[in-house]
């Protein structure tokens, strides 16, 4: 976040905050509400008792929720949002004006839940009183002055009444709808730039004073407030969608390679957890294929209780389609390294190992022990895993690296799409 702190008069210096890295918040969202409707007359020279001619009250704005490849967190979003309301209907049959939609624009990876609350109580009945009465007589209606609500000329049809009953019906078959309609538990995964879906959908806009008119009621005095719009609750969890997925304990060099390899340049120190969160690069290749890859934060074991930066972050590459371990070949135990990596990937997702996984030998430059221990590295994990070894800080052996994951993701791709497909193929059948 920017602060502009004002020194002096006329000086002023821009202080940049830490720049904070979101993938989780719970947001509570609200359609917008519809406006009421207008209960007028048509009022003229020479034209005495004209005909009502109330507008509707214009519908409620939706609120969507739109992936956008533009995004990398959730940092800009609020914690409630609403989308507008409705405008009032207005005199002259003018109709009120739609709210205008909120959309919330989140990234690409975005998977939205909602959060589903223990039902309340049914609240006990409690006796309608004339005071509740005319609480809920408000919220539903819009009177003109003088308009006869209980009460009408002896041996005449309350028409008040009549309408009310017309709105009870349309209550009854809105409440059915709403039943029938309701979404349970939204859970929707955007996957691609520019998918969107309707979290809140607005209220609708309330009747003006001429829907209420009839052979027998030529000028009812009454029109309808707007209904409210949808309430949800839902809680937005980011799971970076890369292709490969870079894991290794702290120091490990996954950030040298990460930025060896592709775009991006996080930060590098010999200091363990320098990266504090994730970090996408995208690998250019000469004949302008791409791929991405993800860089996270360091695992330690134990991670699945917490201990380090915990597990939060292995949502970022639980999608990846190739995972790859960043082994220091340099330190004492590479083979235990790896271990203790597996072991914290299946404590977060049981399987999660048995994805597809490469095997980074870093730092294989280093002079002493690295040659020794890569050689018993390979015997050890016994061409289970492919191993290739490469010095991530002078950019050696990086380019058999890059081409050996081409190689693979291309693979992976093609397999994909041709099980979408066929999935396609078998809906197609089905209808
Ligand atoms: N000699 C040598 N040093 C390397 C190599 N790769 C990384 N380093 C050094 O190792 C240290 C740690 O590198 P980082 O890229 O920050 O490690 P990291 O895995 O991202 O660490 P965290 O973000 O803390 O998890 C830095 O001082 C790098 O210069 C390599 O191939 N050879
Ligand atoms: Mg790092």
């Amino acid at each position: 976040m920017w602060k502009r702190i004002m020194l002096k008069k006329g000086q002023c210096s821009i202080n940049c905050e830490e720049k904070q890295f979101v993938d989780f918040i719970r947001v509570k969202a609200k359609g917008g509400d519809g406006g009421d409707g207008c209960v007028s007359f048509q009022r003229e020279k020479y034209l005495a008792k004209g005909p009502p001619n109330g507008g509707n009250g214009g519908r409620g704005g939706n609120v969507i929720i739109r992936a956008t490849s533009d995004e990398s967190t959730l940092k800009r979003m609020g914690r409630m949002c609403s989308a507008k309301r409705g405008q009032n209907g207005l005199g002259a049959g003018r109709h009120g004006t739609m709210g205008e939609h909120l959309v919330i624009q989140v990234p690409v990876g975005t998977v939205v839940r909602e959060v589903t609350r223990e039902p309340e109580d049914e609240a006990i009945e409690a006796e309608v009183t004339a005071e509740e009465d005319q609480r809920q007589r408000e919220a539903r209606w819009v009177l003109y002055p003088r308009a006869e609500q209980d009460s009408a000329p002896e041996g005449r049809v309350n028409f008040f009444k009549q309408a009310e009953k017309l709105m009870d019906e349309e209550d009854r078959y809105y409440r059915w709808r709403l039943r029938t309609e309701k979404r349970e538990n939204i859970e929707v995964d955007l996957t691609e730039h520019n998918q969107e879906f309707i979290l809140c959908r607005g209220g609708a806009g309330g009747y003006g004073n001429p829907h209420f008119l009839t052979t027998e009621n030529r000028s009812p005095k009454w029109a309808t407030r707007g209904r409210k719009g949808e309430e949800r609750e839902v809680e937005l969890e980011l799971k970076t969608i890369a292709d490969i997925g870079l894991v290794g304990l702290p120091n490990a060099g996954k950030s040298t390679l990460l930025s060896s390899i592709s775009n991006a340049h996080p930060k590098q120190a010999d200091y363990p957890f320098t990266t504090l969160h994730p970090f996408v690069g995208t690998v250019d290749y000469a004949d302008q294929y791409q791929l991405t890859v993800a860089d996270i934060p360091g695992l330690i074991q134990g991670a699945h209780r917490n201990v380090g930066l915990g597990h939060a972050f292995l949502r970022h590459v639980e999608r990846a389609k190739i995972l790859v371990y960043v082994i220091d070949v340099s330190g004492p135990s590479p083979f235990e390294d790896l271990k203790t990596l597996q072991y914290e990937l299946e404590a977060y997702r049981p399987g999660l190992t048995k994805r597809q996984s490469l095997i980074v030998a870093n730092k294989a430059d280093k002079v002493g022990t690295a040659k020794e221990n890569l050689a018993l590295l390979q015997k050890q994990v016994n061409s289970s895993i492919p191993i290739v070894p490469v010095s991530a800080k002078y950019e050696k052996n990086v380019l058999k690296l890059t081409s050996v994951l081409r190689k693979e993701v291309e693979c992976i791709r093609i397999q994909e799409e041709e099980t979408r497909k066929m999935k396609m193929e078998e809906m197609n059948d089905e209808y």
